[in-house]
């Protein structure tokens, strides 16, 4: 294995000359940028948005900002590694928070990435995806897959605020991003699926039906994670109750790119989390408490949101029980084959 490779600067000029007027570079130069050895040398830093800095801001775009002109009242969480204005917050994930005011409603339109909502504050907020109106209550988390209809309608009385998780970076780093517009959507006059045929946790509609969309269920109540976590902290094996939210006919996640894990600590609890190769956002739902990533303290309090970048090095300590949903790319690095968890 080669130590030392060669650079740009020992190659004499009239052939740098030549390589750039046929459009072609030496690779060696710029081999170890793409092939580090041992693990990847991720652009993206640990990033940290205090729901209290960022929420001020995003009422003051409910007043200076009508919805119309926005289509999406978004703020953008950008990877402090790429700077302000960038549009991820890590390598995969986009991650944005989301005002809608009473009353005001979010055109339709249905893009390639695929999105998620994580409420954060109101309640009467609500999405449509493909005619079926989801309620958004806080902690709730709601599909809006790629390729589906979708539209946010308010009919609360005071503010509602979401976080939106996108696989963004993804398909504009394909050239495969792009929206298409409609109307509102009719919707139909039903509850959701998690109220109808996923009502109940190991219960799916009888299989002599017709086959299951492959986005049965698309609300995932808060309530609900809330309440199994807590069994789980209480009742179930390992040290950590963490469960990951998966299609209810397949078992598998939710999305084809991003994964969604719910995680319960007990106040005082320490957890220090394998190295992981997927990238990964979490947002605290409950609770407070300090993790560190790469060395970095990041002190969180409810509603927060903090980065890590690929391979970080996670632990989380809880100052009070806290609530924590991971959002995460592992589904996309198992289909491609090199999702990896190194012991510490
Ligand atoms: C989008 O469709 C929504 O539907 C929010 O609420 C944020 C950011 C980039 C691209 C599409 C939404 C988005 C988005």
């Amino acid at each position: 294995m080669s130590e030392q490779l060669g650079t740009l600067e020992e190659l004499p000029q009239d052939y740098r000359d030549g390589m750039a007027k046929a459009g072609v570079a030496p690779l060696w130069p710029m081999m170890r940028n793409v092939l580090p050895h041992g693990a990847p040398n991720p652009q993206t830093k640990a990033g940290h948005w205090s729901f209290d800095a960022v929420r001020p801001l995003l009422l003051r775009a409910g007043e200076l900002t009508p919805v119309e002109k926005a289509e999406r009242r978004v703020l953008v969480l950008s990877d402090p590694g790429r700077g302000t204005g960038a549009m991820q917050a890590t390598s995969s994930i986009y991650l944005g928070l989301q005002l809608l005011l009473p009353g005001e409603s979010a055109p339709a339109h249905k893009h390639t990435p695929s999105a998620v909502r994580i409420v954060v504050e109101g309640e009467g907020g609500f999405t449509v995806v493909d005619g079926e109106k989801l309620p958004m209550l806080p902690g709730d988390l709601v599909l809006t897959p790629g390729g589906e209809w979708h539209d946010h309608g308010h009919e609360g009385s005071e503010p509602v605020i979401w976080l939106d998780a996108l696989d963004l970076p993804l398909f504009v780093y394909l050239e495969g991003s792009y929206a298409i517009e409609g109307e509102l959507q009719a919707q139909r006059n039903r509850p959701d699926a998690s109220d109808v045929e996923y009502l109940a946790s190991g219960l799916a509609p009888s299989r002599s039906t017709a086959r299951a969309r492959r986005y049965p269920m698309m609300r995932y109540p808060w309530a609900r994670t809330e309440a199994a976590l807590r069994e789980m902290a209480e009742y179930g094996e390992g040290p950590l109750a963490e469960l990951d939210y998966v299609n209810p006919e397949t078992g598998e996640d939710v999305l084809p790119t991003m994964g969604f894990t719910a995680m319960m600590l007990k106040a005082g609890q320490v957890v220090s989390p394998p190295l992981r190769s997927a990238s990964a956002a979490f947002h605290v739902v409950k609770g407070s408490g300090v993790s560190r990533v790469n060395g970095e303290a990041i002190t969180w309090g409810p509603k927060d949101t903090f980065t890590a970048p690929v391979f970080a090095d996670i632990s989380h300590e809880a100052g009070e029980e806290a609530f924590l949903v991971r959002i995460h790319d592992r589904p996309l690095q198992d289909k491609l084959g090199y999702y990896e968890e190194r012991a510490k």
